[in-house]
């Protein structure tokens, strides 16, 4: 690192330079940087599911670019995933600290083979922060675990997450063991992750796929909506 790189002091930066700052902390792996920055934003008022998105994901975004063009390598990105987690670490209390009324629970896991977790983290946020009780199963999770925390746990919702093209169709085997159970349908089943689409969601049979952590807060509303409806009227 040079002087130069030494002297640049992130309280004295305007918003958007420090964002920027932030960007390229997060693609050097800077994780004590991305944190100080992350409260700094705070301390500016910023809202912190803007911090998330502008910031983090926005810096996230570049390193998955560079990451797809083989610029940046596996042991980088770990180190940028880690600076990533360490700010998402600040915001985690501050999102799920709404004091929204409780609106339902969910069982949410990586599918087995898949060790990407960054998306499920932050779907998990902010599901907590949008008042949903959220059990999570962390990565690599065969057919077993989750059925065994849906057994447990009875949950409203089943989200699944995937990143490779190899891991996602996995998502069809447990649903489809979910099937052969007969408990199919006692669950509203929420799919994510960048390869995925809206029509692998259905083709795979699930309820939806969501683009990102703000969708599948407002798909998980919508459905628990329609299955109050639904016992209402029944
Ligand atoms: C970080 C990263 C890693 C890190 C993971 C660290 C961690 N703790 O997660 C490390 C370095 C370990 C890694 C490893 C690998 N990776 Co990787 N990785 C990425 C990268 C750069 C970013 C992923 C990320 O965190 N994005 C940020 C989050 C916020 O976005 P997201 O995950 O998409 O989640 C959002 C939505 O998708 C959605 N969502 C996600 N999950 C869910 C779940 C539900 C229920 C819902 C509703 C919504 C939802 O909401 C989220 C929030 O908004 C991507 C590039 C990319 N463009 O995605 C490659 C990428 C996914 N990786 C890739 C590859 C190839 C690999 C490796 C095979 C590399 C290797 N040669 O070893 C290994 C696989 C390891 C394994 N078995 O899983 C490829 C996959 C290509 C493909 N078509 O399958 C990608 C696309 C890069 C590329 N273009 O080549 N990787």
């Amino acid at each position: 690192m040079s002087d130069e790189e030494d002297d640049i002091i992130l309280s004295e930066l305007d918003d958007e330079e420090l964002v920027q700052q932030m960007f390229d902390d997060l693609y050097d792996g800077l994780k004590d940087e991305i944190m100080e920055a992350v409260n700094i934003l705070l301390e500016r008022g910023w809202a912190p599911y803007r911090v998330l998105t502008e910031a983090l994901v926005g810096g996230m975004t570049i390193v998955g670019n560079d990451f797809r063009d083989g610029i940046l390598f596996v042991p980088e990105v770990l180190l940028a995933a880690n600076a990533m987690k360490g700010g998402m670490s600040i915001l985690k209390p501050l999102l799920a600290e709404t004091g929204a009324p409780r609106m339902g629970s969910m069982v949410i896991g990586t599918v087995k083979g898949d060790i990407h977790d960054i998306g499920k983290n932050l779907v998990a946020m902010m599901m907590e922060g949008a008042g949903f009780e959220v059990v999570d199963l962390g990565i690599n999770n065969a057919v077993d675990a989750y059925l065994g925390a849906m057994a447990e746990h009875k949950p409203d919702i089943l989200g699944m997450s995937a990143l490779l093209t190899t891991t996602m169709p996995y998502m069809k085997v447990v649903i489809d063991t979910m099937k052969e159970q007969g408990i199919r349908d006692d669950y509203i089943v929420l799919v994510g992750g960048a390869p995925l689409n809206e029509e692998f969601g259905k083709a795979i049979g699930a309820d939806a796929y969501c683009r990102d952590a703000a969708v599948a807060v407002e798909t998980a509303k919508k459905f628990i909506a329609r299955k109050h409806n639904q016992m209402a009227a029944g």
